[in-house]
């Protein structure tokens, strides 16, 4: 069984939502969006109450090394689905697509061999292995704070999308949003403390910022209300620097999500990614109650 008191390698991860589709059969629906480069599935699971009309989003592990994501991100699915008696007015608001490990060859390899390893793990022309995911993304691809260089930790591709993991969120995420109903995306990293909404490729407002602002601000009150755990909103570009080629941004700019953000988890830089394993729990807590302050904003 799953607990939040260390932090899982991938197959008791994975082992966790087949067991809840298994516990929830009405509730929990696990599918492979596809495979990682090294033939990993991606792991995506659906919590669907049958009363919602709207969609939301929640991705983990995106970037190997930041091991409270997919912590986080399976903590918030226990609260859905092991929990939902007690927030039932917040799960049924939608059906929720959760992707805890969203980069599975990168998570492996930095709990084998790299523990700061950042990127997927796709071979190129270059000896050095695996691109950013988090700057492959085609919107404005490569304007800002990316690499060309397959050495280096900011590697954007060759091309956009050139890699399985990141392709694969997007088509599935189009297909899904077709209608139109996903309201939010948020996609889970670490550190820094930061409820961060497009744009980040450029030091620009969305026109809609205000907007982004009140409902992110929504999550931001809700987590620092818990602990005490400070966090900064703005946008990625303003709150920390300019990078191009992210998940947020794409899931605004063509994904038609309009209340997109990144969640940079504890902390501010004491531990870093080495977040102890103690810190799960407070971490997961917090983050909930933002997540459901959040979601709360669409009622
Ligand atoms: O640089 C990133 O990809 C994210 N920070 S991290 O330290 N977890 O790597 C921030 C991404 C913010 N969003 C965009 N720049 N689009
Ligand atoms: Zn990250």
């Amino acid at each position: 069984a799953m607990d939040w008191t260390s932090y899982h390698r991938l197959v008791d991860i994975h082992g966790y939502l087949d067991q809840l589709a298994e516990d929830y059969p009405d509730m929990v629906t696990v599918m492979s969006i596809g495979s990682s480069f090294e033939n990993r599935d991606m792991k995506l699971v659906k919590v669907s109450t049958g009363t919602a009309s709207q969609k939301m989003w929640i991705d983990g592990g995106i970037h190997a090394r930041e091991w409270i994501s997919p912590a986080v991100v399976t903590y918030i699915l226990r609260e859905l689905v092991e929990n939902y008696e007690e927030n039932r007015d917040v799960v049924d608001l939608f059906d929720w697509y959760l992707l805890p490990v969203h980069n599975p060859d990168g998570y492996e390899y930095s709990h084998t061999n790299e523990r700061y390893w950042r990127k997927t793990r796709s071979v190129t022309e270059s000896s050095c292995r695996g691109v950013d995911p988090n700057r492959n993304w085609d919107f404005h691809w490569m304007e800002s704070g990316a690499s060309q260089n397959p050495c280096s930790e900011i590697y954007a591709g060759p091309i956009p999308f050139s890699e399985s993991e990141t392709s694969s969120v997007a088509e599935f995420l189009l297909d899904e949003n077709a209608d139109r109903t996903f309201q939010g995306f948020l996609t889970v990293h670490s550190y820094g403390q930061y409820w961060l909404c497009p744009w980040g490729y450029d030091a620009i407002y969305p026109e809609d910022y205000d907007l982004l602002e009140e409902a992110g601000m929504m999550g931001v009150d809700a987590i620092e209300a818990v602990f005490g755990t400070d966090y900064i909103f703005d946008t990625s570009a303003i709150g920390l620097s300019p990078a191009a080629g992210g998940s947020d941004d794409w899931a605004k700019g063509v994904g038609e999500i309009q209340y997109s953000y990144t969640l940079e988890l504890r902390d501010t830089g004491f531990w870093g990614f080495e977040l102890p394993a103690s810190q799960i729990i407070p971490t997961g807590q917090e983050t909930w109650e933002g997540v459901k302050a959040f979601a709360r904003y669409f009622q």
